[in-house]
């Protein structure tokens, strides 16, 4: 019998169905005509696998790979004998092995530099921030009066190395966990010792055949994940501000409108401070400027994405051109002269749509080569060679540019680079900065509560919309939204992260934004910088009246669009912390089974906080704030927030 011929037709996508970014729906109609294809596309066109999303099969050994059924989890076990929990378990383990890594790395990567720096071997960098080294110093009980800032710097980077290389005893930053919450980790043996030895052992661990209890693997899953949050994370974040400058608020353009059409446009994207500090050195440079003006440019703009540009519009208030959903897109403007990456969420994808616009694609970093890109070295002894290079390939694109032009002419302008040092000034005031007026509103309840809401952006979820809708529904609650990442672009997209947005906000929380001048929503800087929130989080329990804990704070996380191992990795160090964590998309566990209910309602018991999932932004909310009210509640501060919405109401009914 003849057999049929199945023809498969591609599925199109209809650009305002998988984004609320105006900018990048106009791209991706722009891909359309030109017949290019983006992460969307093939998102539409490959089925997520339902065991994979679910995390029921394994493939750590040869005698399988072995698929549980989703459907009837306990109903056959691996060939090993491995139970849905274990493989679950370790599957998830191994997700917050690779994010924790990756942080880690980073932070190890900036360290070094640091040495280096210090040392007097690369002189291309210096420290920018002498007081945050003290402050980091002394946080962690290094003595600073009257000292050298190089000695101290010295001191402080043999102790922040133990963060990594430690093999016993406690990493540094646990000086710095509120001490009942640093209790109840001795309690638990989930104080990390060093970021090697705990990731070296979770991926020991879940290996073939070694540890084959859920919850024994999960006390190393907290240990390797606060090991991330309270160590390479904090390090990378800590280092990156004492080199080169600690936030301020900063008024900043998001959006691809930043784009320039008469201009050498250069994109950093990745995740490492330094290259984009070291272009930004290069494209001021004057015979380089000179060489675009020579090509015809009007000048050379420099702007940034993803988590770069996240630290970037922070520190300096460089333009920043979109987040993870949008690097493809932003090369169908055509405009992108060269495009630099060095780090993580880097879709190699970016490779073919560069190449239909000629666009240069540069690789930077050792760890980062892309078939199809241009690898470049970026070297801290001599950053110049590397980064001037770039700069002059991208100068020499634009004097031979072929492609079509289309810049979406859309710009948004927020206010970004809320460091927990400067919400302290802020809130406190120069002379008595601190967090007390922060915790006195969360008591009177002007502000109900404290939501991160942080992480990537996904072509299974459109784009930015779940960030846009929890956020707008939180701070219509009453709860101050501390952001990073590739949510922050989301909601600076949308006209929140300006002090204008405050009219969006709950009675209670309007009034504090007004008073102070800032947005509801504080955008805090990458990634990484998710610790940050953690140290506000500890400011918070130590200014006294919240509790004893992180455990016992009205506060909550989320992550709506998340996609990466990393964003596992920060869910669970959160969780770890204390912090009642809601993701969004899909969550890598089956439901009801023992490992789900461990996650979703154990760690709780245990005194940390826990998971939770909805792919519905406003039961995200809904969830959320019914823990933030659970915790004033066993605060005995609900009450206060009663009389102050009835102060609210008497003002109203006055001003009726
Ligand atoms: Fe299958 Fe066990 Fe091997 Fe995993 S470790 S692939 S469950 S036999
Ligand atoms: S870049 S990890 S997509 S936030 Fe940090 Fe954005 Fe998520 Fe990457």
């Amino acid at each position: 019998m003849e057999k049929k011929k199945i023809i498969s037709k591609k599925k199109e996508i209809n650009p305002s169905d998988v984004t609320i970014c105006d900018a990048t729906a106009q791209m991706l109609e722009k891909a359309k005509r030109d017949g290019v294809e983006t992460a969307f596309d093939r998102a539409a066109n490959m089925k997520a696998c339902p065991i994979g999303a679910d995390s029921a099969c394994c493939k750590h050994c040869s005698m399988g790979p072995c698929r549980l059924s989703s459907k009837d989890p306990y109903g056959k076990v691996g060939v090993c004998g491995a139970t849905i929990d274990t493989i679950m378990a370790r599957n998830f383990a191994r997700m917050v092995a690779s994010g924790s890594a990756a942080h880690t790395d980073h932070g190890m990567s900036m360290l070094d530099l640091f040495r280096e720096v210090v040392k007097g071997n690369i002189t291309d960098y210096e420290i920018k921030d002498p007081d945050k080294l003290e402050e980091v110093a002394s946080s962690i009980g290094i003595e600073v009066e009257g000292r050298e800032i190089n000695d101290i710097a010295m001191d402080l980077y043999k102790e922040l190395e133990r963060t990594y290389t430690q093999v016993e005893g406690e990493i540094p930053f646990a000086k710095r966990v509120p001490e009942k919450t640093l209790e109840t980790w001795r309690k638990l043996g989930i104080v990390p010792r060093g970021a090697m030895r705990e990731i070296m052992e979770l991926m020991h661990r879940t290996h073939m055949g070694v540890d084959q209890d859920y919850e024994n693997i999960t006390t190393q899953i907290n240990r390797t994940a606060l090991a991330d949050g309270w160590g390479g994370s904090m390090v990378a974040t800590e280092i990156s501000d004492i080199l080169f400058g600690t936030p301020s608020p900063v008024s900043v353009e998001v959006n691809m409108g930043v784009l320039k059409e008469d201009h050498v446009n250069i994109i950093v994207h990745g995740h490492e401070p330094n290259l984009f500090e070291s272009i930004l050195v290069s494209v001021n440079e004057p015979t380089l400027i000179d060489a675009a003006k020579k090509a015809g440019a009007a000048g050379i703009n420099l702007v940034g994405m993803c988590c770069s540009g996240a630290e970037m519009m922070s520190r300096h208030g460089i333009p920043h051109v979109g987040n993870f959903m949008s690097t493809e897109a932003v090369l169908i403007t055509g405009a992108v002269d060269a495009m630099t990456v060095d780090v993580q969420c880097i879709k190699q994808g970016l490779a073919k749509v560069a190449e239909c616009y000629g666009t240069h694609l540069i690789t930077t970093n050792p760890r980062c080569h892309i078939e199809g890109a241009q690898h470049m070295e970026l070297d801290e002894h001599n950053p110049s060679a590397c980064t001037d290079e770039i700069v002059i390939k991208a100068i020499s694109r634009f004097k031979n540019r072929t492609a079509t032009i289309e810049i979406p002419s859309i710009k948004n302008i927020g206010v970004h680079g809320f460091s927990h040092e400067y919400i302290n000034y802020m809130l406190g005031g120069s002379f008595r900065a601190s967090y007390t007026p922060l915790n006195d509103n969360i008591i009177n309840g002007r502000i109900r509560g404290v939501a991160g809401v942080v992480g990537c952006t996904n072509p299974r979820v459109k784009q930015d919309w779940a960030h846009v809708e929890l956020v707008k529904e939180l701070i219509k609650k009453d709860v101050l939204v501390l952001q990073t990442g590739c949510s922050q672009i989301a909601l600076a997209k949308a006209g929140l992260t300006s002090p204008e947005a405050a009219i969006l906000a709950g009675p209670g929380l309007q009034e504090v934004c007004e008073t102070v001048g800032m947005p509801p929503v504080l955008g805090m800087g990458s990634c990484v910088d998710n610790s940050r929130i953690l140290i506000a989080a500890s400011a918070m329990v130590r200014e006294g009246g919240l509790g004893h804990s992180i455990a016992e704070l009205p506060v909550a996380g989320a992550a709506p669009e998340w996609m990466s191992e990393k964003a596992i990795s920060i869910g669970q160090y959160f969780v770890a912390s204390g912090v009642y964590t809601v993701f969004g998309v899909t969550f890598p566990i089956i439901k009801e089974t023992k490992f789900h209910k461990l996650l979703f309602e154990g760690l709780e018991k245990q005194g940390l906080g826990k998971w939770g999932f909805s792919p519905d932004p406003k039961e995200m909310a809904r969830m959320m704030i019914a823990h933030i009210d659970k915790k004033r509640r066993e605060l005995g501060i609900d009450k206060a927030r009663e009389r102050v919405l009835m102060d609210m109401a008497d003002r109203q009914a006055l001003e009726a």
